[in-house]
């Protein structure tokens, strides 16, 4: 049966289309450069905003308008199922993520939690063979139920840490079954609400412990994945331990976690943490470590996790410039880790608001695309940075330097001349890439 019986396959209409279930600019099988759109932006849905997300907010119940909601249990996983498929279908998505808890019901034991994970990854195999969507990522919902009060493998409890192995256990050949091409740790309630009663060491000691178990357990199963990190700074704890992209770097290392993990990084989280989205892509693309991304943005008027479906396409252009320079997100891809406002109740928001991310993202692909193309960018800064390629600059970069040599170079100096950065000049030139991008598209 059809869920979205008024909806046809979103088709590319171009920048001039008043048609609102259309494309205006996302060209699934348009060159940009090597690749296809499809192929630069490997974008996913989330079945937790999308299938699950019933509105619910901390002030009022549910309000979504969703046609599977009539089932229930058992039924209502599988009514989702195919609500999923189908708008996969027509939106022409080529991924989608879960965690385990969106797409089957929590049992009244470990083992009915299985069962019905089994039942229910075994019906979307069956649709994945048919398909062309795959499995971007999937992972273990381990911050809403109760048992995670203190956390999953930073609990203060053994046996939740317990609990939480088997998920991920669970999780991982899940993930193999459906040859997902990452796993995602998003640490859920791993972090702290005050030191007053925490072992800080005890529980970053655990985690480290956790992850290595995961990936361990992962070879033993020939699970290939990718494995992600989702750094976040707060929420639902007061601080969680991956912070951002350089502390999750530094936990990483610590624990000789590096070489087998990658980071997913969360435009909402970024900002959350006090960093642009930006920020979070260039500090794990100068490390390599540049994994996925969740595509959203946040409220900058408000300080909580909104996880909006992204449309600001300065962000979008510069998160695709990183995405570009990284050559692209290999395994990765555009996970929107976005909900329709609770306004936006009706099954076409579903549609509405995919749309618009994927536009604004096929937007600042192109923009970004020309940037680099005409080394806008680069040029400036190779200027900016001239004086490390001669001189006393280019010893301090070679090694050649020392105090010594550096103190005898600032004496003879008469006087130092700065330059200006520019960034008004920048931000227009910014401006015309973006405003250039409907000629992009038509010519
Ligand atoms: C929470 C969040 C999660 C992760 C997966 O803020 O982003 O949905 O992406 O657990
Ligand atoms: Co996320």
């Amino acid at each position: 049966m059809a869920y979205f019986q008024n909806i046809d396959q979103i088709q590319y209409e171009g920048p001039k289309s008043k048609n609102p279930l259309a494309f205006k600019y996302y060209n699934p099988q348009a060159k940009v450069g090597e690749k296809t759109m499809e192929e630069h932006l490997r974008f996913a849905v989330a079945y937790w905003h999308t299938f699950t997300h019933d509105g619910t907010d901390p002030f009022g119940a549910g309000n979504m308008q969703r046609s599977w909601d009539r089932f229930q249990g058992i039924d209502l996983a599988k009514a989702r199922v195919e609500a999923a498929f189908e708008l996969f279908e027509k939106l022409q998505v080529p991924f989608f993520c879960f965690h385990d808890v969106d797409v089957a019901p929590e049992g009244s034991t470990l083992r009915e939690t299985y069962q019905n994970l089994d039942t229910i990854v075994s019906m979307i195999k069956e649709y994945m063979k048919t398909s062309k969507t795959k499995l971007l990522w999937n992972t273990a919902n381990m911050f809403s139920h109760p048992r995670f009060v203190h956390g999953a493998a930073t609990s203060c409890n053994a046996d939740v840490f317990a609990y939480a192995a088997a998920k991920v256990k669970k999780g991982l050949e899940i993930g193999k079954e459906l040859g997902a091409e990452n796993y995602v740790f998003w640490g859920g309630r791993e972090g702290y609400e005050t030191l007053l009663n925490t072992d800080m060491k005890l529980e970053l000691d655990n985690l480290a412990r956790f992850l290595h178990m995961a990936v361990d357990y992962a070879k033993e199963i020939g699970f290939d994945g990718q494995f992600l990190i989702e750094p976040k700074p707060k929420e639902p704890t007061k601080h969680q331990y991956d912070f951002d992209v350089a502390t999750g770097l530094a936990f990483l290392q610590t624990y000789d976690l590096h070489h087998h993990f990658k980071f997913n990084i969360e435009a909402n989280h970024a900002t959350l943490a006090g960093h642009t989205f930006e920020h979070e892509l260039r500090v794990a693309r100068l490390h390599g470590m540049l994994g996925s991304v969740d595509a959203n943005q946040g409220d900058l008027l408000l300080g909580w996790d909104t996880d909006e479906f992204p449309s600001d396409l300065y962000a979008t252009t510069l998160a695709m410039y990183e995405i570009l320079q990284n050559g692209g997100l290999g395994r990765g891809g555009l996970n929107f880790d976005a909900k329709v406002r609770r306004g936006s109740f009706e099954p076409d928001d579903l549609f509405y608001a995919h749309i618009a991310g994927m536009d604004s993202f096929a937007i600042g692909l192109l923009a970004a695309h020309r940037l680099i193309q005409d080394n806008v960018l680069e040029d400036l800064i190779a200027q900016r940075y001239a004086s490390y390629s001669e001189g006393i600059g280019k010893e301090i970069v070679e090694g050649k330097a020392n105090f010594h040599k550096l103190e005898a170079h600032a004496m003879q100096l008469t006087e130092i001349r700065n330059t200006s950065g520019r960034l008004e000049r920048i931000k227009s030139l910014l401006n015309q890439y973006l405003l250039d991008v409907p000629n992009a598209v038509s010519g």
